[in-house]
């Protein structure tokens, strides 16, 4: 039977380049995030090219209800989910703690903390009475060591971190693996979301080195869901080799 992967904000970056290598690799694809029209444009070509199918479920990770209503509504046949990768994700905000947005730290806390844990909810349940299965999750750099005003953006990803170790306990007994996939810097739309559409800003981030790109990260995701049925990754780091740790570029 040809298997399913559930990518979360697959609309921009890693997601959306998750959804390319998957489509490539067969899978028939359940693509989510807020923007309908890039969902609606990705799954016609990847099913034009790849003679794949795709749904389309467009709704903001941060509404417990949006979750629940968006992919319990989906046919049944969709809930026999292979790999979930819970990829939906943002930082808002690089200031001091003293300085910090309320509504950043918000924004950072609903989606990266709350909204992965009401998808994987919803998608564990499946995968238990489906007896299979697989839960990605996208930590970060920031999720194993802290940068200066990264604050609330590397404490929503320790969090990531500490979830994805809690969920493969927990989901043990069910046979369901659990993995997460900690990157360094990837050039995608993240410091355009993170300084709020300053695109010179954002450019800047990556001037001086070569990042990584989503791609990158995709095909470790796909190597990951790969691997043989008793081989499990738990927890990956990969980073540009121009950078050392979370706060340490070589700028060449
Ligand atoms: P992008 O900004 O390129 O993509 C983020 C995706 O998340 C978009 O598809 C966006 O979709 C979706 N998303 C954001 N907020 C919501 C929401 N409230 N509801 C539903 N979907 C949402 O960033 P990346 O691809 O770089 O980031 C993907 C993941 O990787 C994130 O979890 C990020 O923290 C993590 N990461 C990124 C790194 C990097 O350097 N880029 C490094 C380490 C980890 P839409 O706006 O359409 O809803
Ligand atoms: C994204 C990588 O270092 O900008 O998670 O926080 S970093």
């Amino acid at each position: 039977m040809t298997k399913i992967a559930l990518i979360t904000g697959a609309t921009a970056g890693i997601g959306e380049a998750c959804a390319h290598v998957f489509a490539r690799e067969g899978y028939n694809l359940i693509l989510t995030g807020r923007r309908l029209d890039r969902l609606e444009k990705l799954a016609g070509h990847l099913n034009e090219k790849h003679n794949i199918e795709v749904a389309v479920s467009s709704f903001d990770v941060r509404s417990r209800e949006q979750v629940i209503e968006n992919l319990e509504g989906l046919p049944g046949q969709w809930k026999k989910v292979d790999v979930l990768i819970n990829n939906a994700g943002l930082s808002q905000g690089l200031d001091p703690i003293q300085k910090g947005s309320y509504d950043d730290w918000e924004t950072m806390i609903d989606t990266n903390v709350k909204g992965l844990l009401y998808v994987s909810r919803v998608v564990s349940n499946w995968m238990i009475n489906n007896g299979y299965g697989h839960i990605i999750n996208l930590g970060s750099i920031a999720g194993k060591e802290v940068y200066a005003n990264g604050n609330v953006y590397c404490a929503t990803k320790h969090a990531v971190d500490a979830l994805n170790k809690g969920m493969r306990i927990d989901l043990l007994p069910h046979g369901i693996k659990v993995t997460a996939i900690h990157p360094g810097a990837v050039e995608t739309e993240f410091s355009e979301v993170r300084f709020k559409g300053d695109r010179e800003r954002a450019k800047k981030v990556y001037e001086g080195f070569e990042p990584l790109a989503a791609a990158d990260i995709a095909e470790t995701i796909w190597f990951v869901a790969s691997r043989p049925a008793h081989v499990n990754i738990n927890d990956l780091v990969i980073m540009p080799t121009a950078q050392a740790n979370a706060g340490t570029i070589f700028r060449k």
